[in-house]
């Protein structure tokens, strides 16, 4: 039988003064997370009798990952990002706070302080026009009555035809591709962009590797990202992930759910071009969002995550 030391209390004290526990200074809340990581840890390296090689492995893979910022990208695809929102949703359900458009993950790469826009607005630039289809996306913002919400701010952000983001894809001019609507009396936002292409994660980089041994992609459906918020409602994250991609149920970061699929329909249609003023093929989408009622002030914000940017009212 192999020894096992770990749950002892000698290694307990041990472990609570490395979490400070033998000291008045510091953070009570990070002391008790942090001695739980430290005894859970202990049990996990005795019980898989992890070896000092896989270990160091582990703790170089780690620097390797925080080295190419991919933490936030990891954690979503190891589901963990998705295991958030399950739990909220169960918080919820059991306070009875039900309905409007389900949330879903926001992902590691959005970036605060977009042009802001009244109603309507173009989100790209132009330099994929001949290369891109050109997407009408609209739709409402509603209450859980199906009211419409005049005056609130749809953040949406997406990725251009090579599943990439500007800001992260520094080939991208500044904000392509994101944007803050604010909606107009009947609750509508209007955005002229283009189709985006799924997401898959750098084949060379510390995520894909990690899924790489897991035997899993890493690719994701093509999906729009949003905040919605407004005074009086509840903020909400969520995604649309669009139909017809071979990705939209096998996404490696668990982000698509009932009731945020969009149907995207392509037009091919000179009449209907002209009337949009574009040439040749263009897609369609329409999409409503319903918001559920805040319950406090802090309801009404996205969460404190860091993210790239933090600009000042943005
Ligand atoms: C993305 O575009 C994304 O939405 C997520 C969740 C992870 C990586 C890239
Ligand atoms: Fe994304």
């Amino acid at each position: 039988m192999t020894v096992k030391i770990s749950q002892t209390a000698e290694i307990q004290k041990f472990f609570e003064e490395a979490a400070g526990f033998g000291n008045d200074q510091g953070s009570p809340r990070l002391k008790q997370i942090m001695l739980r990581v430290l005894q859970d840890s202990a049990k996990i390296i005795e019980d898989l009798e992890i070896t000092d090689d896989e270990f160091w492995t582990a703790v170089d893979y780690l620097n390797r990952l925080g080295g190419r910022g991919e933490a936030g990208l990891l954690v979503a695809g190891l589901g963990l990002e998705h295991f958030l929102d399950l739990l909220q949703d169960a918080k919820d359900e059991q306070v009875g706070r039900t309905g409007g458009t389900p949330r879903t993950i926001e992902g590691p790469l959005y970036v605060a302080g977009a042009p802001l826009a009244e109603g309507e607005v173009r989100m790209d630039d132009g330099s994929e026009d001949g290369v891109a289809t050109v997407m009408f996306l609209e739709g409402r913002v509603l209450d859980l009555d199906g009211k419409p919400i005049a005056g609130a701010t749809v953040d949406l952000w997406h990725a251009n035809t090579k599943g990439l983001y500007s800001y992260f894809d520094q080939s991208q001019s500044e904000y392509n591709l994101r944007r803050r609507i604010v909606t107009d009396a009947e609750g509508r936002y209007r955005a002229r962009s283009i189709v985006p292409s799924g997401y898959g994660c750098d084949p060379q980089g510390p995520t894909q590797e990690c899924l790489d041994q897991l035997g899993r992609h890493g690719q994701r459906p093509a999906h729009i990202h949003f905040f919605i918020s407004a005074p009086g409602y509840r903020h909400l994250t969520t995604q649309i992930n669009l139909s017809g991609d071979q990705y939209l149920w096998d996404d490696f970061a668990y982000a698509t759910r009932d009731g945020l699929v969009g149907e995207v329909s392509f037009v091919e249609d000179a009449a209907a071009a002209d009337k949009r003023g574009v040439s040749g093929r263009f897609a369609e989408l329409e999409f409503d969002f319903q918001l559920q009622p805040a319950g406090s002030a802090e309801d009404e914000q996205r969460s404190h995550r860091p993210r790239a940017l933090q600009v000042q009212g943005a």
